[in-house]
């Protein structure tokens, strides 16, 4: 490993290259990573950036973010078959049925979905800034996708009526494995501890909990809630990134297998392996990136 890490290091200085790698990465990646962040932030950092090729270390929606607002650059997803289960719930066909029953109510997508759905959308929001950008708008009625427990999440705290494109869109790794069942027996294994929620989790595992936010939220949260342990309920390669943060705390996901197979696709000689060929490139077409970026533009602005 150590030598392909070095490869790395050198592609990364020939090619003049930045990783940008999310926080649910595995290990390894994250540590090569010259930039690990929740979406927001890594979308925040990509147009900052001073390389001639970016390279994404996270799921395909991520990836196509990244090129949206880099347009001239090379944008290298090192793993195309990493996708995401939520976003593709949330098909241009489910939109067009939703804009007709809603003709007056704002579409805010969540930034886990396609590049087809941004572009069809008004307003790009993540974990992060979703009850932010929504508390800002002066619609009531709200169409919001992909995911059913972040619009209940943001409905309840907004008072907004919030309806989910579709009604059964989740992720499924929180949807089955953030769920009551595993976090009761989270709580047992480790008692005392903190409990964690990301608003991906159904409405009864973020009703168990001590703090409920997205991962960058969670990362503050642990600074800022006094407790000598901590279950992050989220997918697991949070609590390594959490654990480099706070060494002297013990940081716990709330089970072993609460693992997100599409993110864990991303591996350092598939990193390697990218960086060398500068393939795969993620390429978009022109009118779809346009469209997303309005979107995501208009989320970026609210969300400050
Ligand atoms: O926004 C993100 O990066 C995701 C997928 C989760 C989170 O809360 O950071």
């Amino acid at each position: 490993m150590e030598e392909l890490v070095k490869k790395i290091e050198e592609l990364k200085r020939t090619r003049n290259a930045f990783i940008l790698a999310h926080n649910y990465q595995l290990p390894e990646v994250q540590d090569v990573a010259d930039f690990v962040g929740d979406s927001l932030e890594m979308a925040r950092v990509a147009t900052q950036v001073d390389a001639d090729v970016i390279v994404v270390a996270g799921v395909r929606f991520m990836a196509e973010v990244a090129k949206v607002l880099n347009p001239d650059r090379i944008v290298l997803h090192p793993e195309p078959a990493s996708g995401c289960p939520l976003a593709d719930h949330m098909t241009p066909e489910i939109i067009k049925r939703f804009r007709e029953m809603y003709p007056h109510a704002p579409l805010v997508t969540y930034v886990n979905s396609t590049i087809e759905a941004k572009a069809l959308s008004d307003i790009i929001v993540t974990s992060a800034s979703a009850l932010k950008v929504v508390s800002k708008l002066d619609d009531e009625i709200i169409l919001f996708g992909p995911d059913k427990n972040l619009a209940w999440y943001v409905a309840t705290r907004t008072g907004k009526t919030l309806l989910a494109v579709p009604p059964w869109g989740h992720c499924p790794i929180h949807e089955y494995l953030v769920s009551p069942y595993y976090l009761r027996k989270a709580k047992e294994k480790h008692p005392g501890c903190k409990l964690f929620v990301h608003p991906e989790s159904p409405p009864e595992s973020q009703m168990m909990a001590d703090f409920v936010g997205s991962t960058s939220q969670m990362l503050k949260a642990i600074g800022e809630i006094e407790a000598s342990c901590y279950i992050l309920g989220t997918e697991e390669g949070l609590a390594y990134r959490a654990k480099k943060m706070y060494p002297d705390k013990d940081i716990f996901p709330p089970d072993s297998r609460t693992v997100c197979i599409d993110m864990k696709k991303i591996t350092l000689d598939k990193i390697a392996r990218s960086l060398e060929t500068l393939k795969p490139q993620v390429k978009l077409r022109k009118e779809l990136m346009e469209a997303a970026r309005e979107a995501i533009e208009r989320g970026l602005e609210l969300a400050k």
